[in-house]
């Protein structure tokens, strides 16, 4: 029998169980299928843990997410179309949901879908080789359950493992002499241990912003955030200060490009994440950096050279999960033999018109463009439901144009939703206000006494 592994449990490999489990509804023979997910449960990202630096098996941690994280962009954009937030809670709730809610939100799908049952947790993939002899893939896992590490063979092999989990962190000059703490956005987990202190922010996107607000929110004294190339450029509240490039630090102070100079207590580095697979053979390792469409991946998904290998979720993300699902459905119905993949050299040409048209894009507006258009091209070709993708593009619109009025509260805002055309309902506590991120509290278990700002 035909045997597909896919590495990893977060929301694009669930998403690849979820498709193949839809097929098998419409009494589609599917192929035998494992998961292997290094972790003890599912959800990838979503799933928090406390931790950082290795997990209890000595394995990278691979969460990046803390404490405190809402959604950081409307729940409307990355909807199931299969799965909607109505169907879930059973009722309206707000726009940017906590991490909390929307892990609950991602599991409830594939709970309902019954897939939990391919998944071998505790399993650390560490090798993948393929053999042209064969046409098979080798794939060595550490079960960390039994302590044992064991090979099967694969005729397909999915990669999920995520690219927002190995830091990239530049060194400047003094940080080896620096008097405070120094640490990555990856291992930044409570932003309570900055109350009452002078953050340094280096990095200007998702996560400088975030975890500049979080700090902020949760009480330190200062944040002062510096930028490589372009600003920020939020309206920021009055103890938070914008500066260009960092030049050095000493053990107390930074020191900037516009010759301006800060005591500062703490160094978070938000300077993104490294693509890494260090469990796959050379031949067979994408190589790419943060971006929209990466080359050697055609539609986004089969690795052009052995397209019996799969990439998910692999693109910087404006979409997600219904972008992870749209890469899944299409990928099942290039193995399912659905969907039959061009020459080599046509696939090179397409994936490279794709990725040159990246290179045009001017501004956010044509990014989510762009990155709709892609998910829209993959959906068309197979039957994951279709749903309104300008709807989502003006809805990505709409959440910019409120971050830019005030960074502080764009998340008090809500949308419709365009798979069900439900109006969100406003959270019961302002964002700024709301310090207790726990599914309990947001879906409104009220505790009073956890609603009030940190004094
Ligand atoms: P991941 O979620 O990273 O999951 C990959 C899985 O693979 C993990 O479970 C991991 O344990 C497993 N794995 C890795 N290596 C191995 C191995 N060798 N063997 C076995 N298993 C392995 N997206 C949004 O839509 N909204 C947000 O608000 C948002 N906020 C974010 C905030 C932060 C701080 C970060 C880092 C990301 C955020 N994202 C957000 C993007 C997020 O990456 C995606 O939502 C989503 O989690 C990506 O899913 P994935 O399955 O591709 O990867
Ligand atoms: P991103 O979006 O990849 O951004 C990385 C940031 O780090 C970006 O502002 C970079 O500046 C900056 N950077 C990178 N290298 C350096 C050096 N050497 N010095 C200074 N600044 C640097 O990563 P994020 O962590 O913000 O977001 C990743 C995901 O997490 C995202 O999808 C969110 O949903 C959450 P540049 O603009 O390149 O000059």
């Amino acid at each position: 029998m035909t045997r597909v592994a896919i590495i990893g449990a977060g929301p694009s490999g669930m998403a690849q169980l979820r498709a193949f489990q839809s097929a098998q509804q419409k009494a589609i023979k599917i192929p035998e299928i494992v998961c292997f997910e290094k972790q003890s449960d599912w959800g990838g990202q979503w799933n928090y843990t406390w931790r950082t630096g290795m997990d209890e098996n000595g394995e990278p941690v691979h969460s990046s997410m803390y404490r405190y994280l809402w959604s950081n962009g409307p729940k409307e954009c990355l909807e199931f179309a299969d799965y909607s937030f109505d169907e879930h809670f059973g009722k309206p709730i707000g726009s940017y949901p906590p991490r909390a809610v929307l892990w609950d939100y991602i599991k409830g799908r594939v709970e309902k879908a019954d897939v939990r049952k391919y998944v071998r947790f505790n399993s650390a993939v560490r090798h993948v080789t393929f053999d042209q002899d064969s046409q098979l893939f080798c794939v060595s896992v550490h079960d960390h359950s039994t302590n044992t590490v064991y090979s099967e063979e694969f005729d397909y092999v999915v990669v999920a493992s995520g690219h927002f989990s190995t830091p990239k962190v530049p060194e400047y000059p003094g940080f080896g002499i620096f008097g405070g703490r120094i640490l990555h956005a990856h291992d930044f987990r409570d932003a309570l241990e900055f109350k009452d202190k002078t953050v340094l922010i280096v990095g200007s996107s998702y996560s400088a912003e975030d975890i500049g607000s979080q700090c902020f929110k949760y009480g330190a004294k200062q944040i002062i955030s510096c930028y490589r190339q372009t600003p920020m450029d939020y309206k920021w509240p009055e103890n938070w200060s914008e500066r260009p490039q960092l030049i050095s630090v000493d053990q107390t102070h930074a020191y900037f490009g516009d010759g301006s100079s800060a005591q500062i207590d703490a160094i978070i580095m938000c300077t993104g994440y490294i693509h890494s697979f260090p469990f796959i053979e050379e031949s067979l390792r994408l190589k790419t950096n943060n971006i929209l469409y990466p080359l050697g991946l055609y539609k986004g998904v089969a690795w052009e050279k052995n397209p019996k290998l799969f990439y998910l979720g692999m693109q910087d993300q404006w979409y997600s999960f219904n972008m992870f699902d749209a890469q899944a459905w299409y990928t099942r119905d290039i193995i399912l033999g659905k969907i039959v993949l061009p020459a080599y050299e046509d696939m090179l040409a397409d994936t490279q018109k794709w990725h040159d048209e990246e290179k045009t894009l001017e501004d956010a507006a044509a990014m989510f463009k762009f990155q709709g258009d892609y998910i829209m091209h993959l959906i068309e070709a197979t039957d994951y439901p279709t749903f309104n993708i300008e709807g989502v593009r003006q809805t990505f619109l709409e959440w910019k144009k409120h971050k830019k009025q005030d960074i502080m509260t764009f998340r008090d805002h809500i949308y419709r939703s365009l798979i069900t055309g439900t109006m969100a309902e406003p959270h019961h506590t302002p964002w700024l206000n709301a310090l207790d991120d726990s599914l309990e509290a947001y879906l409104h278990i009220h505790q009073p006494e956890l609603q009030k700002k940190v004094s």
